[in-house]
């Protein structure tokens, strides 16, 4: 066999083992992504990811700089990062209050005193309230707030990108990226309050004015600091058509101004704070309880 036969033989050989290696890795590949495709993705009971998030949260952080130019110069862009930051590519059931940190710095902003509006089971009427009024601010009405208030998202593990299919629903599972991110909302809201920190309940509603496992109880009283909150003032509002099922010295009311002062917090409450009377009565002028004199 001359040079030139060897040579050639040599590289046929070659030919053929590369060839067989990419059919092998094709071979393996193909399986792998038979494997990842024959898992089942999880299935999660709520919505999915509301569509157009991106150009919503960005276009929202743009608006509320405009609409409070005291909220400072906030880099957008940036904040759509640190939100994907925090979900993408991770388990939606597993995200914690610790993974929105970074978001939270970047979104920062004063909360002036005595103008924080907390609410538990009134969240209709109070946002109708801070809307007509603009005399107190929800948690809603904040920088944070505002930019996300009711949207849904979660990532997914398979890679980065939002799951546009299905999230956890609010009690799916402990640490969904929801719920944790209105907690850590809810507490840097909390934290950043101070003097008199009022909160809109519900006096209609049947059972405890705030449920056991409501943010107010288990997130926001307890976030709040005794040495700035001079005191916490609940207002407890009637619905208009509804029955008084609830007052300030109502047990159920007891029982939450002893949650209250437990955490070294002062306590007051007002029952049917007129100023949100006067709201439902725009929309009831003829309810008897809109009787000028009954409101005066
Ligand atoms: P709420 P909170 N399923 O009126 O004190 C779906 O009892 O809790 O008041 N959504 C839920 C669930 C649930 N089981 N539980 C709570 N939510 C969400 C932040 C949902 O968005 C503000 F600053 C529902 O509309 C207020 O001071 C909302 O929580 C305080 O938290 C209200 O439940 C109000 O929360």
């Amino acid at each position: 066999m001359n040079t030139q036969e060897r040579m050639s033989r040599l590289l046929w050989r070659k030919s053929i083992l590369a060839l067989a290696v990419v059919i092998l890795a094709s071979c393996f590949g193909d399986a792998e992504a038979q494997r990842i495709a024959k898992v089942p993705s999880k299935r999660y009971t709520g919505p999915g990811t509301t569509p157009n998030l991106r150009n919503i949260v960005v276009g929202r952080c743009y608006h509320y700089m405009s609409l409070y130019p005291a909220t400072g110069v906030k880099d957008c862009n940036r904040i759509w990062q640190e939100l994907t930051d925090a979900v993408f590519r991770k388990d939606p059931c597993n995200i914690t209050e610790e993974d929105y940190q970074k978001l939270a710095q970047v979104t920062e902003q004063t909360i002036p005193c005595d103008k924080s509006l907390l609410w538990s089971r009134t969240n209709d009427l109070v946002h109708r309230y801070t809307k007509a009024t603009e005399s107190f601010m929800t948690l809603e009405d904040t920088f944070l707030g505002f930019l996300f208030n009711g949207l849904m998202w979660c990532g997914r593990t398979a890679g980065p990108g939002m799951n546009y299919n299905a999230c956890p629903a609010w009690n799916e599972c402990a640490n969904n990226s929801r719920s944790s991110f209105w907690k850590m909302a809810s507490a840097t809201f909390a934290k950043a309050s101070c003097g008199t920190v009022n909160v809109m309940l519900n006096g209609s509603t049947d059972g405890a004015i705030a449920r056991k496992e409501s943010i107010l109880r288990t997130v926001e009283i307890p976030s709040m600091n005794p040495n700035t909150v001079s005191n916490v003032k609940l207002w407890v509002i009637d619905d208009i058509e509804g029955q008084d099922k609830n007052s300030c010295n109502s047990e159920s009311l007891l029982e939450l101004q002893q949650y209250i002062e437990e955490h070294n917090l002062t306590y007051s409450c007002i029952d049917n704070y007129k100023p949100v009377t006067a709201l439902q009565c725009v929309e009831n002028p003829n309810h008897h309880a809109c009787n000028q004199c009954s409101i005066l």
